[in-house]
């Protein structure tokens, strides 16, 4: 007898490609057959068997403040009594705008959309436009959304011309995107020795999330600031997934970097569909309808999604809110590597504030691409279905981070180490 999950995912594929509204879901990267969840709640998922987990996904990302909470349900609610869209501006909407500004110093101006992917792309195109430059450089590993001149990788050539990652993607557009090496300041050196002038902009993750989790190396980011400006071109940080979770002020706020734009999603819209770009008045001040440069979206500033990311943002302000996080995860990893180290298992943690990655290899720590390929992800398949069958939730990917909600406490993170001590034993 199949389980509920199991015969719902069998009636989602004859309706919707794979089965899922986004890939990562389908458990391609670690097999079997998806969890259908139900409904969620602090810490917790429940899916359609009543099955309970500790979730370590959030929805990737932006359930910080846990499940359902009371404040954020409530701020939901009282704006569903008054209407969900209207296609006008609304009040909650800059009241959201404001709290980003006064968050992240770097943004004077914000335009809200509907996903990080929009967020990106319009940010790219905000660069391109305001610099009168087509090209735009990213890193090999970081995932910015799947707007087509972001989906590219690293070609063959001295130019590193980029070569696209999908099919539709046509080689002209990507051959606009060159691909550095993250953590390699010579690369990037290299890159704009070759064709600085050409470069409209830089976009970079602060902390990489999704090739794991990858922290910048000393100087890295300081490396990119200089050598962008320099050379007169635009520095773009994309925060979707760290903006908020790593510090009050974000990434940039954490390592002290300015960017020139700055691309948010997940956190920002509590769950509802939000994503958002900002910067100084300057550049933002381009985009139509005060500048030249289009931008638009039926929904972006949806009243509901701005009512869910204001209420979130607000309980961040709690004082020692993202000190709780981080103590937490690190609980949460020094423990994973004990109860490895006593199965003796090769594995290694990173972590920055409220986001972690895991990593099944000899190293003691993980610091680029390149070593993120190289671990055992046949092991990591193993350990996360060893954890979900003990009801833990982790992302269903070795190339995804993890990440802790304000709703973890001591009984979730003792489940976890508990249900990790049998895991590494079984993937010994
Ligand atoms: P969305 O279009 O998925 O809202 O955001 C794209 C995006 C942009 N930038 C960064 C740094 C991101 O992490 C993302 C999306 N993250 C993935 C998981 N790593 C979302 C999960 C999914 O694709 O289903």
């Amino acid at each position: 007898m199949l389980d509920r999950s199991a015969q719902l995912f069998n009636a989602a594929q004859r309706c919707i490609p794979g089965g899922v509204n986004s890939p990562v879901r389908a458990f391609n990267g670690v097999g079997g057959s998806p969890v259908f969840i139900s409904r969620a709640e602090g810490a917790y998922l429940f899916d359609e068997d009543g099955n309970r987990y500790v979730d370590y996904v959030g929805s990737w990302g932006p359930m910080i403040v846990g499940h359902l909470h009371p404040s954020v349900r409530a701020a939901i609610v009282d704006q569903l009594d008054r209407g969900v869209s209207f296609g006008t501006p609304t009040a909650i909407e800059t009241r959201l705008a404001e709290k980003v500004c006064a968050l992240i110093p770097s943004i004077e101006k914000v335009r809200m959309v509907s996903s990080g992917t929009e967020a990106a792309m319009s940010a790219i195109r905000l660069a391109r436009g305001f610099t009168g430059r087509s090209r735009i450089v990213k890193f090999e590993g970081c995932y910015h959304g799947h707007a087509d001149s972001l989906l590219v990788k690293a070609g063959s050539g001295a130019l590193t011309m980029g070569v696209p990652t999908s099919p539709g993607v046509p080689a002209e557009l990507a051959n606009l995107t060159i691909t550095a090496s993250f953590n390699d300041l010579q690369d990037l050196e290299r890159i704009f020795a070759d064709a600085g002038p050409e470069i409209a902009a830089v976009i970079v993750e602060p902390i990489a999330g999704n090739m794991n989790c990858v922290p910048p190396a000393p100087g890295f980011l300081e490396g990119l600031r200089e050598i962008t400006a320099k050379h007169g071109s635009l520095l773009i940080f994309d925060e979707v997934m760290t903006g908020f979770r790593v510090h009050r002020h974000s990434a940039q706020g954490l390592y002290g970097i300015t960017p020139d734009i700055t691309v948010l999603g997940k956190v920002i819209g509590g769950g509802l569909p939000v994503g958002a770009f900002g910067g100084p008045a300057r550049i933002m001040d381009s985009i139509a309808p005060t500048g030249p440069i289009y931008q638009a979206g039926t929904l972006s500033g949806n009243p509901l999604a701005m009512a869910s990311g204001l209420a979130t943002l607000e309980l961040l302000d709690a004082p020692g809110f993202h000190a709780r996080l981080e103590e937490n995860t690190a609980r949460l990893t020094e423990g994973l590597e004990k109860a490895a180290r006593d199965a003796g298992v090769p594995f290694t943690t990173n972590r920055v504030a409220g986001m972690f990655g895991l990593f099944f290899s000899a190293a003691p720590r993980i610091t680029n691409y390149a070593e993120v390929k190289a671990c055992d992800v046949e092991r990591f398949q193993r350990f996360f279905h060893e954890m979900l069958q003990r009801g833990v939730y982790l992302a269903p990917s070795a190339f995804e981070a993890g990440f802790i909600s304000a709703a973890h406490g001591e009984d979730e993170i003792r489940q976890t180490l508990e249900a990790a001590r049998a895991a590494f034993t079984a993937v010994r």
